[in-house]
């Protein structure tokens, strides 16, 4: 992969990323499970929103306890979404369409249903044992019992150390009892995951997002986590995130595999800051293109941190500018970054980031799309956001199906921590199913997801927001994004412009520049974007040169008073 200067852009930096968990998508079959036929069936409607690359979150094997990121065959489709030649169909027809296929890279973990973790369980002298990390008790307490090796707490159970009885030691599982970590310290296993990752890439699959891959390299001394001895109910993942040969395994992966295929790569890695951002993605380290950071996932985070995210605050305007704009000029001309503002693990952007009040729904959801497509990165969109689709809240607790969310209820209403209704609240905020609820293709029955009886229950606001009502309405987000996508192509400033945040310390405007290089040098950006329902007056140092109103999600151009999320973009010319 050639470094490419801030000065040109590289081909892999121009694409625009549409992320689909296909479980929700589209079912084909009526069983009420998303599945490939149905994304094959929806790869029109992505080419008319006009995105370059489609994420697919995992499709393989797997007993779905974690929906698809615990798998138990790395080379087989999941029965439920279909089978290889359904996946061949779906690969000939996004390329037919121009568009490109990233697979998820699920390899810190597999499912316990793995063979390779059958065979390792089964005994201590097993060739497959190393595969995994096994640990001898800490010691065993008055009653006989074991001791796990350290106090950490995993994302999804009580405890990362599950008793294994017939070789009568502990294996790691950062998530849940059923995703036991892969041992990268061995050498067979990264051979393993290079040889799977050749498998996809000689189909013609276009490239990896890969799942927590900065968790992948343990500290050998697995110290305690003072987080958990101070009282934190939160996971662990900080103990194992960016551990002592993280950069040295991903060298290795990119030259024995990524250098000799032309792959686009994003790595999803909790807990890192700029600073790790510039090792992982910086362009002359041979390791990742991007990175999804979680700076800005974390902004409506707890007064009290041992109940992590589940909360009912919301993010303050200055902190998300300062988070977004540190990303922007810390990898400036040094590494790219990836755009998001919500996928299958976060709540929607509409909810979360702008107001999914039918009167600002459209508006704020628009004005957010306007925000992160003018940044300088790679841009996401998550399925159902090209809708505005917003939160969901279910008033019993068994309508939610998340793993997290259950383990989340277990341990703070369990403990005594957080009252039901409190969590319920919380949930509906900050759990992962808000981003889960099938698509909505229409008003009909189930939206027009499927024939049959959801896998989860959909979100009731359905009937007025579907994309057979998008499709109809020139003034929806829909068309909006539609709109972002296709100025990316037209206006190469947008993919190779610095940025300039403008007054950080406004607390409800959104205002930046972006500035021309190369071929663009005499150009600017100004973004301008109204994060509140009130009626503003900005005014903002006018670039040289002619200026053109690119983008607006309001009809007319008022100057210097904002309405209620108005986001709109001025080119100016030299
Ligand atoms: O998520 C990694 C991760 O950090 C999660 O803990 C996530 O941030 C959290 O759920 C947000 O509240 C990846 C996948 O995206 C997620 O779907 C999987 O459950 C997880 O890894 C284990 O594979
Ligand atoms: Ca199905």
């Amino acid at each position: 992969m050639t470094a490419p200067s801030h000065r040109e852009t590289a081909w892999w930096q121009e694409p625009v990323v549409y992320q689909i968990y296909p479980r929700s998508f589209k079912d084909s079959n009526g069983d009420g499970i998303g599945d490939l036929p149905g994304i094959t069936e929806k790869i029109p409607y992505l080419a008319r929103l006009g995105v370059d690359l489609i994420w697919l979150s995992p499709i393989y094997k797997s007993p779905n306890h974690d929906n698809g990121y615990d798998i138990s065959d790395y080379r087989a489709i999941m029965p439920e979404f279909g089978t290889m030649d359904d996946f061949d169909t779906l690969l000939a027809a996004a390329h037919q369409a121009g568009i490109k296929i990233m697979m998820d890279l699920v390899v810190n973990h597999t499912s316990d249903e793995h063979e390779w973790f059958i065979q390792a369980k089964s005994s201590k002298d097993n060739p497959y044992r190393d595969y995994y990390i096994w640990k001898d008790p800490a010691g065993y307490t008055e009653r006989g019992e074991p001791i796990p090796p350290t106090n950490w707490i995993a994302a999804f159970s009580p405890s990362t150390w599950e008793w294994e009885p017939t070789t009568e030691q502990f294996y790691l599982h950062m998530f849940s009892v059923k995703q036991p970590d892969l041992n990268w310290e061995n050498p067979t296993v990264r051979q393993e995951v290079y040889d799977l990752m050749r498998f996809w890439l000689d189909k013609g699959v276009d490239g990896f997002r890969m799942d927590v891959i900065n968790l992948i390299s343990k500290d050998p001394a697995y110290p305690d986590d003072p987080a958990v001895a101070a009282g934190s109910k939160t996971d662990s993942l900080g103990m194992v995130a960016n551990g002592p040969r993280v950069h040295e395994f991903l060298q290795e992966m990119n030259r024995e595999v990524l250098s000799k295929y032309p792959v686009i790569t994003v790595g999803e890695t909790p807990h890192v800051d700029t600073a790790d951002g510039l090792l992982y993605t910086g362009f002359d380290r041979g390791e990742l293109q991007t990175l999804f950071q979680f700076e800005h996932m974390g902004l409506d985070g707890n007064p009290n941190p041992a109940l992590g995210k589940w909360n009912d605050t919301r993010f303050k305007l200055v902190d998300l500018k300062d988070t977004l704009s540190r990303w922007q000029n810390d990898l400036s001309g040094k590494a790219w970054n990836a755009l998001y503002w919500n996928n299958h693990d976060q709540p929607r952007a509409v909810s979360r980031f702008g107001n999914d009040s039918p009167e600002y729904r459209v508006l704020s959801a628009k004005m957010l799309g306007t925000v992160l497509h003018c940044l300088q990165g790679t841009p996401y969109i998550y399925q159902g956001e090209e809708l505005g689709m917003t939160n969901v809240y279910f008033e019993n607790i068994e309508d939610y199906k998340d793993i997290e969310i259950h383990d989340a209820y277990r341990k703070l209403v369990g403990s005594g921590l957080v009252s039901h209704e409190d969590m319920l609240r919380y949930i509906s905020q900050s759990g992962r199913d808000n981003a889960r609820t099938p698509i909505q293709w229409k008003a009909e029955a189930h939206a027009g997801f499927t024939g049959g009886k959801p896998w989860l229950k959909l979100n009731p606001r359905y009937t007025e927001i579907n994309a057979e009502e998008a499709l109809a309405d020139p003034g929806s987000v829909f068309y909006h994004y539609q709109q972002l996508i296709a100025l990316r192509r037209q206006h190469p400033i947008m993919v190779n412009g610095t940025y300039e945040l403008l007054d950080p310390k406004d607390e409800q405007v959104y205002a930046y520049y972006r500035h021309g290089t190369g071929a663009s040098e005499q150009e600017t950006l100004l973004v301008i974007a109204n994060f509140t329902d009130s009626t503003l007056e900005r005014t903002y140092q006018e670039p040289a040169g002619e200026h053109t109103l690119l983008t607006s999600n309001y009809p007319d151009d008022t100057q210097n008073t904002l309405r209620p999320y108005e986001a709109k973009v001025y080119l100016y010319q030299a």
